[in-house]
């Protein structure tokens, strides 16, 4: 090979690395551009290892030529790589651009329960007159879900029928509470009077579900015990929580009914919250019956120790399921249990 053709070569070899390298798409695409105009079998390289057989003149003036085209084909492959770099790391931060003006994803708020709304305004409406919260068990023994309360042992709600029994082995009698009063019994043991009190909680009745009953409900009742508390006590506070619950112009109206626990007893209507007394849809002629109520019998009293010539109270409870279904005209109170969320959103507002 003569010194013409090996400088042709080079040159040659320098304008085919500069268009193979611009060309390159990928690094391995590069690097196979490499070898081929610099490998050791490359024409580039089989020209320069004749380098050494031509006159000192001639390798002079093609060596010169043999570095300016490698030093070029070098920096053109540099030069490829960087553009690679920068373009796979312009990739790599496109995919991962972040766009800070995208609104936040807002994670879905739970509301509350509705009966947890009314359980926490009757509550609230007791608190605010003063009253403790207690609460008791939800497995109670005879004596203070029924004796106590002075429900003979002949009592119709004293059967299996009524009641859920629980079989503790050597714990005779034990049963799912059927009243809160349960809990009221044990604050009268364990505290002196006066009593203010209202206790919220599950019951537990054997009942199959329907429209209007749940094996399992919710109660609060409220208890009532001081020197010289009246009948008329008992109706200012029905009608304080009455005007909480269903609005300022709620009328209470009560009306004789037996309960064991009580005498007198009484069922307490309030006027309807739609109609105001004329009837309507909801109530019918006008008027709502809502809960039972009395003065403590001296009985109940004398079976927590206190003295039933000196002491009178009032008591009465209230189902919440009930003034749930009332408020919202919830026509099945199995819906309340069924926690079907096209149901329990619908009470988001009042979370
Ligand atoms: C009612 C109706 C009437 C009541 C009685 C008592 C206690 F503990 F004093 F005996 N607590 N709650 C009572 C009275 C409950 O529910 C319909």
């Amino acid at each position: 090979m003569d010194v013409e053709t090996m400088i042709a070569t080079f040159e040659a070899e320098r304008e085919r690395a500069l268009v193979l390298a611009r060309g390159a798409a990928t690094p391995e695409e590069l690097e196979a551009a490499r070898v081929a105009v610099l490998g050791r079998r490359s024409p580039f390289a089989e020209a320069q290892r004749r380098l050494g057989a031509l006159q000192p003149e001639d390798r002079r003036r093609a060596g010169k030529v043999a570095n300016e085209a490698r030093e070029a084909i070098v920096a053109a492959l540099a030069t490829r790589a960087s553009e690679l770099e920068a373009a796979a790391e312009e990739q790599l931060v496109a995919a991962d651009r972040i766009d800070l003006t995208l609104p936040g994803r807002r994670p879905p708020i739970g509301s509350l329960h509705p009966l947890t709304i009314i359980e926490d305004e009757v509550v609230e409406a007791f608190v605010a007159m003063g009253f403790r919260v207690v609460e008791g068990p939800e497995v109670e023994d005879d004596w203070h879900n029924f004796e106590a309360l002075n429900i003979p042992a002949d009592h119709p709600a004293r059967t299996m029928k009524d009641s859920l029994y629980v079989d503790v082995p050597g714990q005779p009698g034990l049963l799912l509470r059927t009243e809160t009063s349960a809990a009221q019994i044990r604050t009268m043991e364990s505290q002196g009077p006066p009593v203010y009190i209202v206790s919220p909680g599950r019951v537990f009745r054997r009942e199959t579900p329907d429209a209007t009953h749940l094996p399992v409900f919710h109660q609060v009742e409220c208890l009532v015990v001081d020197e010289g508390i009246t009948f008329a006590d008992l109706k200012g506070t029905l009608e304080a929580l009455v005007r909480s619950l269903f609005g300022p112009s709620r009328r209470v109206r009560l009306g004789p009914a037996y309960f064991p626990f009580v005498e007198p007893g009484a069922e307490v209507g309030v006027s309807c919250f739609r109609c105001d007394g004329a009837g309507c849809r909801v109530c019918g002629n006008g008027w709502i019956e809502l809960l039972g109520a009395g003065m403590v019998h001296p009985q109940v009293l004398e079976n927590c120790g206190y003295d039933s010539e000196r002491l009178t109270g009032f008591a009465f409870g209230m189902g919440i399921e009930r003034v749930a279904m009332l408020r919202w005209g919830i026509p099945d109170m199995r819906l309340l249990i069924e926690g079907d969320v096209r149901f329990l959103e619908q009470f988001g507002g009042a979370a």
